[in-house]
C-alpha cells in the first residue's frame, strides 16, 4: 500500500486544521487553559531570555523544539505543611507534588488536542539518578518561576509567591510554539525579612545573611532519600551482627525506611516554608500579632523532640547543642563520593562549614603534579568559600600533592605531619592555615572524633 493510501494517512491528511494560530499562541488563552486543568497561577518565559540560558542545553535535551517554558504554582494547604506532625505535612507536600505534576501533564494531553507539542518536566521526583552526585534534575523550576512573575527566592531560597506565600510548589512545561506575551519578574521581594525560617530550622541551614548549608539540610532533611538512603544501605553492610544492626539503627529508623520505601521518602523538616509568614494570603495573623504567630507556628517545630541528622562536628551539630536540646543528634555519614581532585573540591562546596571559617581568611594554591602541574584555588574570606578550578589571586599557603592525595587530606585523622615529613605533602607557607582549613569541613569522613586543636 502506498503511505497516501493508508487509512490513517488519509483521516489525519482529512482532520480540520484547529482554530489556535500556528506560530504565536495568545498568553490569555494559554492562561485560562492552564488555570482550566488545576495550575493555580502561570507565567510565560521565551527559551531565548537571559534567565533560561544556564540551562537551554539541558532543557533542549528533554525537548528539542521547546520554544517557551510556561512556569506554574500549586498552592499546598498551610495549616497541614505547618503542623509539626510530619505525616501530616509530608503529605501535603506530597499530595501537591502529585498536582503539580498532574496539572502539567493535563496541561500537555490538552495542548496535543491543538497540535502543540509539549513535555512536562517533573516536579520532584523522579530525577536523574544515573547522574547522581551530579545534577539530576532536568529542568530548575526556580529561576523560570522568578523570571515568569510568579514570585522570588526568599531568605530560605524557596520561591514566594506574591499571594500566596511559599506555600507553592513549581513545575515547568516546554512548548514548541511562541507566546504572544512575555511574563517579567515581579518587582519586589516578598520575603519580608523576618528571619522566622533562620530560627525554625533544626540544622542552621540557611544563614542570615541568605546563605544556604546545602549538607545540613541533605544530611538531615533528606535523610530517607538519595545518599542517606545509600548511608543506611551501607550501615547494614558494614553490620555484623542483628544486635550490631540495632546499636546503629534503632527500630524506629528501620520501620521510617520501610515506609519511606512502600509510601514514599519522606522529608524530616521543611521547616522554612511551614514557619514563612510571607504572601497577601499569608501575612495578615504575622501583622496582627507576630509573638502570637511566633508561639503558634515556630515554637511546636522548635520544640518538637525528634532524632537529628548531622554530619560529624558540623556547624548544624554545634548548632543544636546550642539551640535545641530536647532534640537528639544523631551523626550521619556523607556519601557523595568523588573519583577525581576537582570532583572532590565540588564536594568541598557542599559540605564546607562556614561556621569553622571564622577567623580564617585565606588563600590557598593546591598543585597536582601528576596531573601536568594543574592548579586550582581554594579561597575563604569571611566566612565564604570560593574554588576556582586555575589558579587565581595571591596565594598565602602552596600545596603540592598527588591528586589522590587530596581527599585525603581533608579525611579526619589524616597525618598530616607525617605526610609532610615524608615529603608527600609539600606546604610553602604557614602549615597552622593548612590545619585550619581541615576543620572548615569538620570531622570529614569518620563518624567519631572532634576537631583538631589547631
Ligand atoms: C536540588 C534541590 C534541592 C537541594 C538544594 C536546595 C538549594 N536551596 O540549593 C536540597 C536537596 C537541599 C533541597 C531541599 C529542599 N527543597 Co528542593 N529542589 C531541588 C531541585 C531538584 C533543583 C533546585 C535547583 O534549582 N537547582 C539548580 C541551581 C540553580 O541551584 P544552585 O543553588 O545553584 O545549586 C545548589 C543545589 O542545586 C545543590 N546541588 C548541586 N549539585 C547537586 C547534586 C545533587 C545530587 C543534589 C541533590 C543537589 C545539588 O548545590 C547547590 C548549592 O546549594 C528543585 C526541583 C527542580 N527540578 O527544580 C527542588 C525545589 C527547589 N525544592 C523545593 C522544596 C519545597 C524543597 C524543600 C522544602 C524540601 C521539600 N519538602 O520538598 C527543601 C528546602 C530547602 C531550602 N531552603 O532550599 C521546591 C521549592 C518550591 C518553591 N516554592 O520554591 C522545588 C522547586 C521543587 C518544586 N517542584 O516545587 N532541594
Ligand atoms: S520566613 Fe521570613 S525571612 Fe524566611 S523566607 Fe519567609 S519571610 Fe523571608
Amino acid at each position: 500500500m502506498r503511505l497516501e493510501d493508508h487509512p490513517a494517512v488519509k483521516k489525519v491528511r482529512g482532520q480540520a486544521k484547529s482554530d489556535v494560530p500556528a506560530d504565536k499562541l495568545s498568553g490569555a488563552w494559554l492562561r485560562d487553559l492552564c488555570l482550566k486543568h488545576g495550575a493555580d497561577d502561570v507565567g510565560f518565559v521565551s527559551l531565548g531570555r537571559k534567565e533560561v540560558v544556564g540551562q537551554a542545553a539541558k532543557i533542549l535535551e528533554a525537548f528539542p523544539h521547546t520554544k517557551t517554558l510556561v512556569s506554574i504554582v500549586c498552592k499546598m494547604n498551610r495549616n497541614p505543611v505547618r503542623s509539626a506532625v510530619r505525616s501530616i505535612a509530608n503529605m501535603e507536600f506530597h499530595e501537591t507534588y502529585d498536582e503539580v505534576n498532574a496539572a502539567a501533564r493535563d496541561i500537555v494531553r490538552a495542548l496535543d488536542k491543538y497540535g502543540i507539542g509539549a513535555v512536562n518536566a517533573v516536579a520532584a521526583f523522579p530525577q536523574e539518578m544515573q547522574n547522581f552526585p551530579g545534577p539530576i534534575w532536568a529542568v530548575a523550576h526556580k529561576p523560570i518561576a522568578e523570571a515568569a512573575g510568579l514570585g522570588k527566592m526568599g531568605l530560605h531560597r524557596n520561591v514566594i509567591h506574591p499571594k500566596f506565600g511559599s506555600f507553592v510548589l513549581l513545575g515547568t512545561v516546554l512548548i514548541d510554539r511562541e507566546v504572544d506575551e512575555e511574563s517579567r519578574p515581579v518587582d519586589y521581594a516578598p520575603c519580608v525579612d523576618c528571619k522566622l525560617c533562620v530560627a525554625a530550622c533544626p540544622v542552621e541551614a540557611i544563614g542570615m545573611d541568605g546563605s544556604f548549608n546545602f549538607s545540613a539540610c541533605y544530611a538531615h532533611n533528606y535523610r530517607e532519600f538519595m545518599g542517606g538512603f545509600a548511608d543506611w544501605v551501607e550501615e547494614i553492610a558494614d553490620s555484623e551482627s542483628r544486635e550490631d544492626y540495632r546499636e546503629r539503627v534503632p527500630i524506629n529508623e528501620t520501620v521510617s525506611m520501610w515506609q519511606s520505601l512502600s509510601f514514599k521518602a519522606n522529608y524530616k523538616a521543611a521547616y522554612c516554608i511551614s514557619v514563612c509568614p510571607a504572601g497577601e494570603e499569608v501575612l495578615a495573623p504575622f501583622l496582627e500579632d507576630k509573638v502570637a504567630f511566633r508561639k503558634a507556628y515556630v515554637e511546636p517545630l522548635q520544640k518538637k523532640k525528634e532524632t537529628v541528622y548531622v554530619l560529624p562536628r558540623s556547624d548544624a551539630e554545634d548548632w543544636l547543642e546550642k539551640r535545641f536540646p530536647e532534640k537528639t543528634a544523631k551523626r550521619v555519614r556523607w556519601t557523595i563520593d568523588a573519583q577525581d581532585p576537582f570532583s572532590f573540591m565540588f564536594n568541598l562546596t557542599l559540605t564546607f562549614q562556614r561556621g569553622k571559617a571564622r577567623g580564617l581568611d585565606a588563600c590557598y594554591h593546591v598543585t597536582f603534579p601528576d596531573l601536568g602541574g594543574t592548579t586550582a584555588t581554594i579561597e575563604i574570606r569571611k566566612g565564604m568559600l570560593s574554588i576556582d578550578f586555575a589558579e587565581a589571586g595571591t596565594a598565602d599557603v602552596k600545596l603540592t600533592m598527588e591528586s589522590a592525595r587530596f581527599a585525603r587530606l581533608f579525611e579526619h585523622g589524616f597525618d598530616l605531619e607525617g605526610a609532610l615529613h615524608d615529603g608527600v605533602v609539600k606546604v610553602e607557607g604557614d602549615v597552622t592555615l593548612v590545619k585550619k582549613l581541615r576543620n572548615c569541613w569538620g570531622v570529614y569522613g569518620s563518624l567519631e572524633g572532634e576537631l583538631e586543636p589547631v
